[in-house]
């Protein structure tokens, strides 16, 4: 039996912009709630963070949805916000999702913060990518990931998910020295966190900067983008990267220049329209509504057949979401979405 390189996996091949036998398709949180299986994980385990930081059982529901629904790509099972608690900032996760009660708000709170030594504090990652990756069919990818610093510095600013990002504006408008001190060692953080996932076998990461698309072109353009810009320039080459921002319509053609080789869009921004908009410079994942996964199976199918005849014949695109399953999902639903991805294969 011949081996697969990292380099001949299907998502690789289409970050590259390679034409393909079909899409390849995995989808964002496909590790999740709506799973009985992982609500059973997760029940023994006694919650979420018991769940990331014990190897085998991250690498048991990292594997869930592969072996269900024979994705094209893994992501290890974690949470952007883990290096902050590596970091030295108290996280919880409740029934919501994450709280930090120590939010930062004085700058000896920043400068308190600990560098991220990956092979230290994060050691459980690096065990579970090695016990998902020994599990892995060879054609399929494994994803890392981290935060981008604006959306990192949103959750320890505000101490958890908030509508408004008024303590964090505050912040950057009026003691920009300490939002920037801040983004500094949130940069610093995510580019070693990549750089560590990369050295542990991933074959492609994603920097999600979900919180990016609140701010403003010129407000991102001073306060948001020159750091992911960083972070993406500090893990070059190492794999392929693909950088997802919600509700970005209007930060577009900026994005494709940051530097990552592949942009993921919300379902709020028309991909064929996209693939012109970005000329070719990036790759494209996405961008199925999550709640359209709320339909039949057969509607299921419908709309993503409609998806990938729109962009039929681009090269350079990857089938997802354009944001995480909702755990109300029918696991039926996403296997539909994935059989019409592979039944086109040519
Ligand atoms: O069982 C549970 O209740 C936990 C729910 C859950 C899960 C399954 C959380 C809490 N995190 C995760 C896993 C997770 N988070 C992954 C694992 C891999 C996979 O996709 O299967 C990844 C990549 C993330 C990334 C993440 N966490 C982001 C960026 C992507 C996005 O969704 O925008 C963000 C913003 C978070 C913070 C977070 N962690 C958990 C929740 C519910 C949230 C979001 C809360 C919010 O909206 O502010």
């Amino acid at each position: 039996m011949t081996t697969l390189g990292t380099d001949e996996r299907l998502i690789v091949r289409a970050l590259r912009r390679e034409p393909l036998p079909r899409t390849p398709v995995w989808l964002m949180r496909q590790a999740g709630r709506y799973l009985p299986e992982y609500r059973a994980v997760r029940e023994r385990a006694g919650g979420f963070l018991q769940m990331v930081r014990n190897p085998e059982l991250a690498a048991e529901v990292t594997l869930q949805p592969v072996r269900r629904f024979e994705v094209d790509a893994a992501i290890v099972f974690s949470d952007i916000l883990m290096p902050l608690q590596a970091m030295g900032m108290a996280l919880v996760f409740d029934e919501r999702g994450p709280v930090l009660p120590a939010p930062l708000c004085e700058r000896e709170h920043v400068e308190a913060l600990k560098p991220l030594v990956p092979a230290e504090s994060l050691a459980y990652v690096g065990e579970a990518l090695r016990l998902v990756r020994r599990e892995l069919a060879d054609e399929t990818a494994l994803i890392g990931f981290c935060g981008a610093p604006f959306t990192l510095a949103a959750y320890a600013v505000e101490g958890g998910t908030t509508g408004s990002f008024a303590r964090l504006r505050g912040l950057m408008y009026r003691d920009t020295s300490t939002f920037e001190l801040l983004m500094d060692r949130l940069a610093d953080a995510a580019a070693a966190h990549l750089h560590y996932q990369a050295e542990r076998g991933c074959d492609a990461l994603v920097v999600f900067d979900t919180w990016a698309g609140s701010l403003g072109r010129e407000d991102w353009l001073c306060y948001a983008a020159p750091w992911t810009r960083r972070v993406l320039a500090e893990t070059a080459g190492i794999a392929p990267r693909v950088l997802f921002a919600g509700q970005s319509d209007h930060l577009l053609e900026d994005m494709a220049g940051m530097g990552a080789e592949g942009l993921a869009l919300d379902h709020r921004t028309d991909l064929a329209a996209a693939f012109e908009r970005t000329g070719g410079k990036v790759a494209l994942q996405g961008n199925l509504d999550p709640a359209a996964l709320l339909a039949g199976p057969e509607e299921v199918a419908r709309r993503t057949h409609a998806l990938l005849d729109d962009v039929e014949g681009r090269p350079g695109h990857v089938l997802n979401l354009g944001h995480g399953v909702l755990k109300e999902t029918d696991p039926e639903c996403v296997a539909a979405f994935v059989a019409a991805a592979k039944e086109r294969e040519r």
